[in-house]
């Protein structure tokens, strides 16, 4: 494949003025591909090994143009995670926590336009056909919340040296590579054939899979969290299952936009907590019956929204591989996953 048809492939366009620049740059990044180990996903799309992690070709493009353009203001707050491990929800919580004095609850954009068009993701939408776009009229809310997959490591300098904020999201990875697995079945090729849950866990344990390997991105995020707890705040899925009202006010302490005793009197965050569960998220208008977000459909985001899902799924010998897998790779990190669930005190879905 030549340098134009990748450009196609992946929609970038250059304008006649940026012509010699865009082929120049499209030369690098064909000599920087082949320097990379590549591999197929089980639902055979590309993968290449980038500053060591498995990143998607659809967006690798987006991914170096946001490294190398991107400047952090000190304002900016970031959602970040590893895909299927909780982001629509954090996004929806932030979002509802940092704006919750500009609406009405009722009349949150969050209800028409969901929270993936709210908290803009850099490598499946701004950076995707736009090296360089306009990120000023693209985040209407102030502070600029935005997200991404791609590890501690590969975030741009600018993102760790501001004053900015990040939040990091993470699940069990039973349960992550369950729903990892139903949610890719979208992506795969009409001429590549299903694979069995048994496969695709193969490769998963051997960390072949978007953005990871799982246990690095974990750990990266983990460790500059224990590092610098002010910047970074590590937040696990099946803890805001068990105690979403303790996460919320957790959560806007850390952002700078704490709850008032008169807000945690009027309930106003029993009312975040609502309006931004699985039964209220899935049943918009937007995700029930919107067209794509990113090139994904959106009622494929929501699809059971619980913990401990995994015990419908594995086998006995992949629980097993798995659960010495995670003991392997978290010793001595002080980092514990959920693989159980308490229930939630009260269920706001
Ligand atoms: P993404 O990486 O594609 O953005 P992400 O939102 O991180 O996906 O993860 C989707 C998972 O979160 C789905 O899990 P499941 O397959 O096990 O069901 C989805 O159902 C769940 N999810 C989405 N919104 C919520 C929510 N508001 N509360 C709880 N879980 C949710």
């Amino acid at each position: 494949m030549d340098a134009t048809e990748i450009a196609k492939d992946i929609n970038i366009v250059p304008t006649p003025q940026d012509e010699d620049h865009e082929v120049n740059w499209e030369d690098e990044f064909q000599e920087l591909m082949q320097t990379l180990p590549k591999e197929k996903s089980w639902y055979g799309r590309d993968l290449y090994f980038y500053q060591g992690f498995w990143c998607p070709f659809s967006v690798f493009k987006a991914v170096i143009s946001f490294q190398k353009h991107f400047q952090a203001l000190d304002s900016d707050i970031f959602v970040t995670s590893l895909p299927k491990c909780g982001t629509t929800w954090l996004k929806a919580l932030t979002f509802s926590i940092v704006n919750r004095n500009q609406f009405a609850m009722e009349q949150s954009p969050l209800l028409s336009l969901g929270p993936h068009q709210l908290v803009r993701s850099f490598e499946y939408d701004l950076y995707l056909n736009n090296p360089c776009p306009d990120l000023e009229n693209s985040c209407v809310y102030q502070p600029r919340l935005l997200s991404t997959h791609i590890p501690y490591a590969s975030l741009p300098p600018s993102i760790k040296d501001s004053n900015s904020k990040i939040v990091y999201m993470c699940r069990n990875p039973m349960d992550t590579f369950v729903s990892l697995w139903f949610f890719t079945d979208q992506f795969r090729p009409e001429n590549v054939k299903p694979s069995s849950l048994d496969e695709a866990f193969d490769m998963l344990c051997q960390q072949i899979h978007a953005f990871g390997p799982f246990f690095d991105h974990v750990l990266g995020y983990w460790k500059a969290s224990q590092e610098k707890p002010n910047k970074i705040l590590f937040l696990q899925y099946e803890d805001l299952h068990e105690n979403i009202i303790s996460h919320l006010k957790k959560l806007a302490m850390f952002l700078g936009f704490p709850f008032s005793e008169e807000e945690e009197k009027h309930g106003v965050i029993e009312e975040i907590a609502k309006i931004c569960s699985f039964g209220n998220l899935k049943e918009l208008d937007v995700h029930k019956n919107g067209t794509h977000i990113s090139g994904i459909r959106p009622n494929t985001l929501f699809r059971k929204g619980k913990p401990e899902d995994w015990i419908n799924y594995l086998t006995p010998a992949v629980v097993e591989r798995l659960k010495k897998l995670i003991q392997h790779k978290l010793d001595k990190s002080g980092l514990t996953f959920k693989l159980s669930c308490k229930s939630p005190e009260q269920d706001y879905a």
